[in-house]
């Protein structure tokens, strides 16, 4: 097999708690992502990304593992998982698994032993009578401290997410070995590659105190350190054997550190995700929203597309808002949706589309705390309480930032349960199911699920968008335009109707009847120059 397949392939992200629910416990499981794998296979897609599957006891869905060798009862057995990739490679579909080894849950039996003073495991965190000048100030990614008392050892551990997610300490080889044991298990079941969840922070140089900071006091022990660099060549050098690739979920990262995790010589991920397009709509935090700008968004995008040979494409995952309610206009839902589809699309690098982002679902409709299950969104919350802003800003503070935007539940079909569950979903469904469902769009040949299957088999037979290079033409206020080979990709992103004469032939067109001389409002065009 070319080593280099996934560079050829497109990713679909599942995060499977909201995707499929089989038996209706209002909770998506792998029997439901079966069921729906013709479905994944129509699209066009190459790979799947699972969420985490793992035991666990779900205080951040999964992203706590209590047990990284078994599946999580909620979702199925081993046997399930078993058929789920045997019943994904009839359909010519890898799986690629999450990797959450920053941190394990409180409940893993690690922890469990490490508080006890139980060797092997009693240095497998970061315990603060182990440490000299701990607790220390540094400030976590859930807003708030970082340091957590534990009664039976009598000492506190550090936890840069929630308290029941404590950091597990790389300076001790006996965790890289542990997790190595753990990457072999699943890629010998026939696993193609891990989304390594946060992985440049692994490896903590020292626990003084942090220079103190609006957000992450602290970081500069732990954002992209060497010794994180020699952990991720070991994880190269077990994934090498097996042909399988990674993409590291890598926060606080520039292009300069991109290029020396990604690039090729140093052997360490494939690709990275990249936060810095994903921040033009922040203040410094994400929960201060700014409005949002296409020139300075297409201005970050543009220098990664620049300087990494190759890298990711992602305008969603299961931790961002809705890229339509963002990037879009609710207005031009149908065509802002395809405008995206085409950036994600046509941009150099490895796509990855995240469930339901193919149908245009939006951001979570809901009223009230009470919705609301993110552990994030929870603390920040409690956080805001000692805060003296009017409530409703609050509120919008979390609404509009919110995790719980791209976990609403797939939306299958227009009934009650939107063909997600016949049961109580475990978190609400947006009432816009009636309107953005899949069983309609798929019965509608201008609909964006029709466009993403169009667009996918045109990205497949074009060795202009497979491996052109990327040449930015324009980047205006309404209007992008950018070279992929011999083709030119033109965006209008704006409710206006624009004038422009196109030269060269258009292949592609985000529209059922163009407008000679125009773009309509949110038209996207493919055009051979
Ligand atoms: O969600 C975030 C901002 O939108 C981040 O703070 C996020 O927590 C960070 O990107 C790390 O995310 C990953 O690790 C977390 C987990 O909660 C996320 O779901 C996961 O994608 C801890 O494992
Ligand atoms: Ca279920």
């Amino acid at each position: 097999m070319d080593k280099e397949w996934w560079k050829k392939a497109i990713v679909y992200q599942i995060y499977p708690r909201s995707f499929a629910d089989s038996n209706g416990d209002g909770i998506g499981d792998i029997p439901g992502i079966i069921s729906k794998l013709d479905y994944i296979a129509s699209l066009g897609v190459d790979v799947i990304w699972l969420s985490p599957v793992y035991a666990s006891p779900n205080e951040d869905n999964g992203y706590d593992i209590s047990d990284y060798l078994s599946i999580h009862p909620d979702f199925g057995t081993m046997d399930d998982f078993d058929a789920l990739i045997a019943e994904a490679d009839k359909r010519g579909i890898k799986i690629i698994m999450d990797l959450v080894i920053n941190h394990t849950s409180s409940e893993h039996e690690w922890f469990q032993k490490s508080r006890k003073g139980i060797e092997p495991y009693k240095d497998f965190y970061y315990w603060s009578d182990s440490w000299p000048g701990t607790p220390n100030n540094w400030t976590g990614f859930f807003g708030g401290g970082t340091w957590e008392y534990d009664s039976e050892r009598k000492a506190s551990y550090l936890h840069l997410f929630a308290p029941h997610q404590p950091d597990l300490n790389y300076h001790n080889p006996l965790v890289w070995e542990k997790i190595n044991e753990i990457l072999k298990f699943w890629l010998d079941k026939g696993v193609k590659g891990f989304r390594c969840d946060v992985i440049n922070i692994l490896y903590k140089d020292s626990l003084e105190n942090g220079k103190k900071k609006m957000i992450l006091t602290g970081s500069e022990h732990y954002l992209t350190l060497d010794g994180t660099h020699e952990i991720l060549k070991k994880i190269n050098k077990t994934l090498s054997e097996y042909g399988a690739f990674t993409v590291g979920e890598t926060v606080f990262v520039d292009t300069n550190d991109a290029k020396l995790l990604t690039s090729p010589e140093r052997k360490e991920l494939n690709m990275v995700f990249s936060f810095q397009h994903m921040e033009v709509d922040q203040i410094i935090v994400k929960w201060f929203k700014k409005k949002f700008s296409w020139k300075k968004f297409i201005a970050v995008l543009d220098k990664w597309q620049r300087e990494l040979e190759w890298n990711t494409i992602y305008l969603e995952n299961h931790d961002q808002p809705r890229s339509v309610s963002r990037f879009g206009s609710m207005e031009y839902w149908k065509d802002s949706s395809k405008l995206l589809a085409t950036l994600l699309l046509t941009l150099k690098g490895t796509p990855f589309i995240f469930e339901g982002e193919e149908i245009g679902m939006t951001n979570f409709d809901f009223v009230s705390m009470d919705e609301v299950e993110d552990v994030e969104s929870k603390n920040i919350y409690k956080i805001l309480s000692s805060v003296h802003l009017p409530k409703s800003i609050k509120w919008k503070m979390i609404k509009n930032t919110s995790r719980d935007n791209a976990r609403t539940p797939m939306q299958w079909n227009g009934k009650d349960g939107a063909g997600f569950t016949t049961g109580k979903p475990w978190l609400g469904i947006n009432k816009n199911k009636d309107k953005i469902n899949v069983e309609m769009e798929e019965r509608d040949k201008d609909s964006i699920l029709s466009y993403y299957k169009t667009l996918i088999s045109f990205r497949k037979k074009s060795e202009d968008l497979m491996e052109g290079d990327y040449k930015l033409m324009e980047n205006g206020r309404d209007v992008t335009e950018y070279m992929r080979g011999g083709l030119s990709i033109i965006l209008n992103h704006s409710d206006k109707e624009i004038k422009r004469e196109i030269e060269g032939e258009i292949l592609l067109s985000t529209e059922n009847e163009r407008k000679e001389g125009f773009l309509k409002p949110w038209e996207a065009i493919i055009v051979r120059k």
